[in-house]
């Protein structure tokens, strides 16, 4: 049976890809080439220095380490500002619900993110009382699709992997679930997500009983 639910960060609970967006945009900016929303798609559940060599081949330049350094702690800075205002009424659609009907059902759950700014993302929203176990960019080495985010978090809430359910919006991520043994359910579009165990559209399509009923057989 099911014991925990892994829930990945941006584009589950709370949508920052926006932000990322904004930022990465005005960094570009400043760089001299043009950054469209389509090319930010190539860079959502990407860790951050990974992101910055995307955007930087997208311009076709390749600056040395100490400056890819300090652009990605300018990009970072502005990407804060935006975070730093976050509340609660950015909180996607059926997240805070599911949380509070997992809760409330004994069912154990862990954050799985890439974000080093996760911990301010989950205060800010007032998310974080939900977490039994809170994993993200600060305490990982490898990014996803390597599974040690998932791994990490399934051992903090001292679960077997088996028993485990990832939620993620990215199809590096469900690759991460599979390859750490965990079931999956893909928020988002069938297209991309198609290896999750499901596919939902938002998290308001969830509930613990359809959780069991996905996952019955
Ligand atoms: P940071 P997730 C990921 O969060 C984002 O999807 C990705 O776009 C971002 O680059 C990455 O976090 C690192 O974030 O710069 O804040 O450390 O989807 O894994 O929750
Ligand atoms: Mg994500």
């Amino acid at each position: 049976p099911i014991r925990a639910c892994l829930f990945d960060l941006d584009g589950v609970l709370v949508d920052t890809a926006k932000y990322h967006y904004l930022a990465w945009k005005r960094l570009a900016g400043e760089l001299g080439f043009e950054f469209t929303e389509q090319d930010n798609e190539r860079l959502k559940g990407v860790s951050r220095m990974a992101s910055l060599d995307i955007l930087l081949s997208i311009g076709g330049i390749s600056p040395d380490d100490d400056t890819r350094l300090a652009l990605a702690e300018k990009k970072n800075g502005w990407y804060v500002d935006y975070i730093t205002r976050m509340d609660e009424s950015e909180i996607l659609p059926g997240a805070l619900d599911f949380l509070k009907e997992l809760k409330a059902g004994g069912m154990l759950v862990a954050l799985g993110s890439a974000s080093k700014n996760a911990m301010t993302i989950l205060n800010n929203t007032k998310l974080a009382p939900y977490f039994d176990a809170i994993v993200d960019g600060t305490k990982t080495v490898s990014a996803k699709p390597d599974p040690e985010v998932f791994l990490l978090g399934a051992q903090e809430l001292g679960v077997d992997p088996a028993a485990c359910v990832v939620f993620e919006d990215a199809e590096a991520g469900i690759e991460a679930a599979i390859r750490a043994g965990m079931r999956s359910i893909g928020v988002g579009s069938p297209a991309t997500l198609g290896r999750a165990g499901a596919v939902v559209s938002s998290l308001r399509e969830m509930s613990l009983r359809r959780l069991e009923k996905i996952f019955s057989s």
